[in-house]
């Protein structure tokens, strides 16, 4: 993978990664490419996804290996400068018609100073610090949140996030007058069995015709999320969830049910419910036994792109 400066970055849709600490940020940056290659098969679609600086590229070509060539978790990146990625492709258009279109936009991981998460949430942390650069013109936030992750600690890693769109001002002022941002909601680890069984369970989850991959879909993400904050866990994640749609329009949030490395499929690629857990240890190390099968990876990364660029007049009021 090149590592490219490209030019005009500042004129295309700018979205945000964001999620706290362990919520799955590096792991779904290094799944992006191998799921780039899947749409290229299934929509015809072709992607080049090019870091914007030299450590941008690297962290993507090392997350890729990690992931599909080591079987391992990309390292911890939790003190990396704002990176960011730039993508270019060629889709097929939604709708009947056999059309393709270009696509631009650019992916960015903003400053994560120790994603301090042991700091106390009153404290002014680096990122409030970079308020007026991060608010600029970023136009989509792709939103990663662990169901089985600290829900206090996502909550106020959200409001960090609202904070830095919006300016401490907005921020206050919401209510009613909401952040104009769009937003993909991502649901992390879908294959972890202490997610995936529970949701089974109570019925959210379909079967892919074909492979029987389980997925959980579109429409039903949303109820999904909701399920999960009123109580799937001992503590509740109502607060963040309220957080969510208090901040953003709730017509502008989407929901998807996301696995980086997908569940463990058997030699014919299909799934087997009897072993599908895609993470085992192996001298006390996590591994990933089969290789990764991104489940909604690019999905809200494009559909993101997507809502954003047919939004009525969107972007002439957000330069306005
Ligand atoms: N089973 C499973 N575990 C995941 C997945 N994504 C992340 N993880 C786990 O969560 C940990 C933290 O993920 P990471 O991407 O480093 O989170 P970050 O701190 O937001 O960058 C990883 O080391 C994995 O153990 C996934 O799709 N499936
Ligand atoms: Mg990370």
């Amino acid at each position: 993978m090149r590592a490219v400066t490209e030019e005009g970055v500042g004129e295309r849709t700018r979205i945000v990664l964001w999620g706290a600490t362990g919520s799955g940020k590096t792991t779904y940056l290094a799944a992006l490419p191998i799921a780039a290659m899947q749409d290229s098969r299934q929509r015809e679609a072709n992607w080049l996804i090019l870091g914007t600086t030299d450590e941008a590229a690297r962290v993507l070509t090392e997350g890729v290996s990690e992931l599909a060539t080591r079987r391992t978790f990309p390292a911890d990146t939790s003190r990396s400068a704002h990176l960011s990625w730039s993508f270019r492709g060629r889709e097929r258009s939604r709708g009947w018609h056999r059309r393709f279109r270009d696509t631009s936009f650019v992916l960015e991981l903003p400053d994560t100073p120790g994603e301090s998460f042991l700091a106390e949430p009153e404290s002014p942390t680096n990122l409030e610090k970079t308020d007026a650069e991060a608010d600029d013109g970023v136009q989509g936030v792709i939103y990663l949140f662990d169901p089985l992750g600290d829900a206090d600690r996502e909550e106020r890693d959200l409001r960090r996030l609202v904070t830095t769109l919006g300016g401490k001002g907005q921020a206050i002022r919401a209510g009613d007058g909401r952040l104009p941002h769009y937003v993909s909601v991502c649901i992390t680890k879908f294959d972890r069995p202490d997610l995936f069984r529970p949701a089974a369970e109570a019925g959210w989850v379909t079967q892919d015709e074909d492979s029987g991959i389980p997925r959980i879909p579109g429409p039903q993400a949303e109820a999904y999320f909701h399920w999960l904050c009123e109580g799937f866990r001992s503590v509740s994640a109502r607060l963040l969830r309220d957080c969510l749609t208090t901040y953003f329009e709730p017509d502008r949030i989407s929901y998807y049910v996301t696995s980086a490395i997908g569940f463990r499929l058997n030699a014919q690629h299909g799934f087997d419910y009897r072993n599908y857990a895609n993470v085992e240890l192996i001298d006390g190390q996590p591994r990933i036994s089969t290789v990764p099968h991104p489940i909604n990876v690019m999905e809200p990364l494009t559909e993101l792109e997507f809502r954003i660029r047919t939004a009525d007049g969107a972007r002439g009021r957000r330069r306005g």
